[in-house]
């Protein structure tokens, strides 16, 4: 993974000189055309399976791709009406305005951060959109939400004020941690959501944590955390998962596997490829979700986030998904570790949108002329958030003191905190 992440940092910085260049409209296919060092021919020898890890005796072949299907492995043939799952139409609506939301703002986080409004790490959700949007309204706002940095979507999903959100992307004084965090450390302790980790896998024994304490208390409520699948192989996630297990903890995990931890391809990192597997190990349910479907994802979650409750016992969900930008702005849409019509495949048959779009539209529910208007609304809606965060004040150079452990007498200043200089 160095060797790759090397080169990707490289291109990385060419096309973040370039993208200021270029006007807003164009950012996401900017991501798309810059990127000209496709090694086709590598990746097809990969993909056929035929890359070896070593020589001799000891040869290893790279597990095979997934087939189409990956996605709705362990998916059950329900009728129309079993996949509603008896849901009120207001919240299928709801789940729809909640994805569109979720694309549109992040389109327009990608628009700005093109014109240099947004500085550091920024990951997209787009594509990924259904896993959350399914698994949170299979809970209460009562109950805890956690994830890693790609993380706006989460956000938006648990209530936060996009302005708020945007605001932080924006690093300014009205962000939801004062601009101190950006696009990684979104929190919000009214709507339950903690965050918004960089480290990867670094939030499953916090959230594991939370579990606890909901048990010790006595509260009905679930802790969800999510992750993506290069977590899962990390000490700490195994750990997390025996406590859980042991101590009967109230806590979904799901792991949103969109293949590739950076740029790092699934099967080439992990002896195990079936994610859901893993729970055996710790004698909890394990269960593969379609992350394209967001009725599968709650379905799935739903029965997960009950045990959570009723039973008090913890389950692994594996969301297979896709994400269909870059790993963060920074980077190619596809780069060398994926080709262009795997994203392109992806994007224009399994859209978690328009999947759920041609749902809600043959039950009768939203027609296309409703989605339209659903669609306003969330650029509109998107489009207000940019305008708050561009109006919001920056944070003042003393607030580099402030919520910080280190003491302004003990570890000196800070030369670039506004004051004049002794
Ligand atoms: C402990 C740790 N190691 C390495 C990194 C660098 N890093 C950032 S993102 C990433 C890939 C993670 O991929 P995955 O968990 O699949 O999440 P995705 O980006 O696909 O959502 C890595 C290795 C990190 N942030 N933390
Ligand atoms: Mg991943």
């Amino acid at each position: 993974m160095a060797e790759s992440t090397k080169k990707k940092k490289k291109g990385g910085r060419k096309k973040s000189d370039a993208e200021m260049e270029v006007k807003a409209e164009e950012a996401s296919e900017q991501a798309d055309v810059s990127e000209e060092t496709t090694d086709q021919e590598a990746i097809a020898a990969e993909s056929a399976g035929d890359e070896t890890t070593d020589e001799g005796d000891n040869q290893v072949a790279a597990p095979k791709r997934p087939d189409p299907d990956w996605q709705k492995a362990e998916k059950p043939d329900l009728s129309l009406d079993e996949r509603l799952q008896g849901l009120e139409e207001d919240q299928l609506r709801q789940m729809m305005k909640d994805m569109l939301l979720a694309r549109r703002f992040e389109e327009k986080a990608a628009e700005a951060y093109a014109l240099g409004k947004i500085g550091g790490f920024c990951h997209l959700y787009i594509g990924q959109e259904a896993v959350v949007t399914g698994a949170v309204h299979a809970q209460t706002p009562d109950d805890y939400v956690m994830t890693a940095y790609r993380e706006h979507a989460h956000a938006l999903q648990v209530g936060m004020e996009p302005g708020v959100v945007m605001a932080e992307l924006f690093g300014k004084e009205t962000g939801c941690s004062r601009g101190k965090g950006g696009s990684m450390h979104m929190f919000d302790k009214e709507r339950n959501y903690l965050g918004g980790h960089g480290i990867v896998g670094g939030q499953v024994p916090l959230a594991l944590g939370v579990a606890w304490a909901i048990k010790y208390r006595k509260e009905e409520r679930v802790m969800q955390v999510y992750m993506g699948e290069a977590a899962v192989n990390q000490g700490a996630f195994h750990e997390s998962l025996n406590m859980a297990a042991l101590w009967g903890l109230p806590v979904v995990f799901i792991v949103e596997n969109n293949r590739f931890g950076m740029g790092t391809a699934w099967e080439r990192a992990s002896s195990l490829y079936d994610i859901s597997q893993k729970s055996k190990a710790y004698a909890m349910p394990g269960r593969v979700a379609d992350g394209m479907d967001v009725l599968d994802m709650y379905r799935v979650t739903k029965e997960a986030v009950d045990r959570a409750r009723e039973d008090s016992g913890p389950t692994l969900i594996e969301a297979r998904t896709y994400r269909f930008v870059g790993h963060s702005m920074s980077d190619p849409v596809h780069g060398v570790y994926r080709t262009k019509e795997d994203v392109e495949e992806h994007k224009e048959q399994k859209d978690p949108i328009r999947l759920f779009a041609d749902v809600l539209d043959e039950a009768g529910i939203v027609s296309q002329e409703e989605l339209e208007e659903m669609d306003d609304e969330a650029k509109r809606i998107s489009a207000e958030s940019v305008e708050f965060a561009d109006e919001a004040p920056d944070p003042e150079p003393s607030a580099l003191y402030e919520d910080v452990y280190a003491n302004e007498d003990v570890n000196g200043r800070l030369y670039f905190d506004g004051r004049e200089r002794p």
